[in-house]
């Protein structure tokens, strides 16, 4: 939202002052240009586009934060025209979807791919019709990177490094023993969280004895958990790729009668509500933030991508992170 009023304003401005610059001699003349009607200050610019979003899902806090900033910014308000579906986490629902999008002939495919790999032959047949294609919050992994305009989203990297890295700090020298609960298997912010926090607990004596897909759920992070409490009697930390899974965690931990975030440590990533709830709760004793709030971008990389204007291929989302004290403090204000 912010990013279209920002261009509205730029485009008005311009055209003001275009009108200021012809009109310089009568002041009068020009401030009531100016003010006048926008509708002739660039009518390509004032098109609707019409834009396909094939959605992952509704996995998670964060999935639903994403979607919901996806379709409060690409309104027919701010000149988009969105057509959206949920793929319930399955690629062959997303390879449907733009499928279809493809077949109406919309302006703009956007989609955050469940998975990595499996994309080119949909990408190509997008290319060959003619139809951009923008990527948000999740990549693709293709040697071909002109099948796609821009991509929009966090460094998952340097997510799993960052809380590998703290981890490392309080923990290094106690010999822990970690759980990993992974999101999906073969999406970008699994592989990348993992590698990350990996490489930052390398030389450390924190030991990684399990690692499993809880698919980014809490039903399933709960369930993986207490797969992890029956096999092993001293688990001293949780890694989970989001809260969610973390939140699910929390409920196997208290059912087999231990405290979370004392008996068992946990650091999760994502930072939606219920995440920073239970953070200030004590019961989860880091967060690293991704954030979810790609509607904006999302918009603005479109118009331009339209409007024949140069787009990064790659914006990276700016994430923080979150102790106990920091998530009381953030709480109040939180916006998703
Ligand atoms: O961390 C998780 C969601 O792709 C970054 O997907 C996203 C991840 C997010 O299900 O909660």
């Amino acid at each position: 939202m912010f990013s279209s009023t920002r261009r509205r304003t730029a485009g008005a401005m311009i055209a003001s002052l275009a009108v200021l610059g012809l009109a310089a001699c009568s002041s009068e003349q020009a401030s009531t240009d100016a003010g006048s009607d926008s509708g002739d200050t660039g009518s390509a610019a004032e098109e609707t586009i019409s834009i396909g979003f094939s959605q992952v899902g509704a996995e998670s806090g964060w999935r639903a934060a994403n979607t919901k900033s996806i379709q409060d910014t690409l309104t027919q308000e701010n000149g988009f025209d969105l057509s959206f579906s949920d793929a319930q986490q399955k690629q062959e629902n997303q390879i449907q979807a733009l499928r279809s999008y493809i077949q109406q002939g919309v302006d703009v495919l956007a989609f955050s791919p469940v998975v990595e790999t499996g994309w080119d032959a949909v990408l190509e047949e997008a290319k060959a019709a003619d139809i951009p294609v923008i990527l948000t919050d999740r990549a693709v992994d293709s040697d071909d990177d002109s099948l796609y305009e821009s991509f929009i989203g966090s460094d998952f990297v340097l997510e799993g490094e960052t809380a590998g890295e703290w981890a490392v700090e309080q923990y290094d020298g106690e010999g822990y023993q970690v759980v990993e609960l992974q999101g999906t298997t073969g999406a970008a912010p699994a592989i990348d969280r993992k590698a990350g926090f990996e490489t930052a607990i390398e030389g450390s004596d924190l030991e990684i004895i399990d690692s499993q897909t809880g698919n980014f759920t809490r039903t399933e992070g709960k369930q993986v958990m207490e797969g992890f409490l029956q096999k092993y009697d001293d688990i001293d930390l949780v890694y989970a790729h989001n809260d969610d899974m973390g939140l699910g965690a929390i409920e196997a931990i208290e059912a087999a009668g231990m405290v979370p975030g004392e008996d068992i440590k946990i650091i999760t990533v994502d930072a939606v509500k219920d995440g920073m709830q239970a953070l200030a709760d004590g019961k989860i004793n880091y967060i690293v933030e991704c954030n979810p709030l790609l509607g904006p971008d999302l918009a603005d990389v479109a118009k331009k991508v339209i409007a024949g204007e140069a787009v990064e291929k790659r914006i990276v989302v700016k994430d923080k992170a979150f102790d106990q004290e920091a998530a009381v403090e953030a709480l109040p204000s939180r916006e998703y």
